[in-house]
């Protein structure tokens, strides 16, 4: 069991991280190349993040206030931040299911099973948000169930839950593992294989394991693996950015945004691994001091190590 010291450290790494991975990964919409994008960041004042960091901290509130996942708080939650900044990106899916609560009383995860003609969505949103579930529940039997309660009240199809559910896996796992010494690429890799319980999410997993023990270059591998905001093409690339680059913050954050598809989240969920595995210490300082509203980000993550003495 790792001590608090260094659970401090991840806990600060997989929730900075995530939302320096959506900041830049969505500056790097302006199509620039790594250079390009480090002068970018270099240049702003401030990391401005997405809906992706906002639900990240919305589940962090509720958490860190109810002390578990509770479907109604978690919900509210959700809908009063994005009343306040209706702007950070949304896509169609988490504001239909506010309006559906709003005007006819339905319940979040009523609503959110009524989207998209009864399926529920599979956007990546349920994992793009995961990394205070992956954190907090990162030693509990029922990670898979805790993930499953926290994508719900937005994302009810089955995929939209497994992809949540695997990154909430390698999140948690990413917290175990000790820094130091070689990345156990092996275990981690088939973990991921295990953890998922759709053909779809579990053929990919499949994929990224071999794409990266073949050494594919990251073009190829992203245009085999997908690059649309469907999780099941768009958490593998991220999944792949972290075991390609394990030990480096800046090459898992460029691999992940450098390479098309939906840059803002592929950061978000890469860098929430990368952030759990090596810790804070691994975020550049001069990035992290512009990210924006980070002494918040920085109080919901020591607080959720605290809850867990
Ligand atoms: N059938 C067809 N298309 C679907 C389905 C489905 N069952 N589920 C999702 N889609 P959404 P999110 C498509 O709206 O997951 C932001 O930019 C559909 O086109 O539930 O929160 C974030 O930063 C739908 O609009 O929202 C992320 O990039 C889209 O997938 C992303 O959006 C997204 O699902 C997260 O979106
Ligand atoms: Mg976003």
């Amino acid at each position: 069991m790792a001590n608090q010291i260094v659970l401090k450290s991840k806990f600060l790494g997989g929730m900075v991280g995530s939302a320096l991975g959506d900041a830049i990964g969505e500056l790097a919409f302006r199509g620039l190349g790594e250079a390009g994008l480090r002068s970018a960041i270099t240049q702003t004042d401030a990391l401005i993040y997405t809906d992706d960091t906002v639900m990240a901290i919305g589940l962090a509130e509720s958490i860190t206030q109810v002390g578990q996942l509770d479907e109604q708080h978690l919900g509210d939650t959700f809908r009063a931040n994005f009343k306040r900044e209706p702007w950070r990106g949304y896509a169609a899916g988490p504001p239909t299911v506010f309006s559906l609560v709003e005007r006819h009383g339905t319940s979040y995860s009523g609503a959110a099973r009524s989207l998209f003609g009864g399926q529920g969505s599979f956007g990546n949103g349920a994992a793009m948000r995961i990394a205070p579930v992956g954190l907090f529940f990162h030693d509990s039997p029922d990670l898979y169930e805790q993930a499953r309660a926290s994508a719900s009240v937005t994302h009810a199809h089955p995929i939209g839950v497994d992809g949540a559910a695997v990154l909430a896996w390698a999140v948690a796992q990413a917290v175990k593992l000790a820094p130091q010494g070689a990345f156990p690429f092996e275990e981690f890799s088939q973990g991921l294989v295990d953890c998922a319980r759709t053909p779809e999410i579990w053929d990919k997993m499949v994929l990224v394991r071999t794409l990266i023990a073949e050494e594919v270059p990251p073009p190829d591998a992203a245009r085999r693996l997908g690059r649309s905001v469907a999780v099941h093409e768009s958490l593998p690339f991220a999944i792949y950015a972290f075991l390609r680059h394990p030990k480096s913050f800046e090459a898992c954050l460029f691999c992940a945004v450098l390479n098309g598809g939906d840059r803002d989240t592929l950061g978000a969920m890469g860098c929430a691994i990368l952030g759990a595995y090596l810790g804070v210490e691994a975020v550049p300082q001069a990035w992290g001091e512009k990210l924006e509203n980070r002494k918040h980000i920085e109080d919901l993550a020591l607080k959720l190590v605290e809850m867990k003495e």
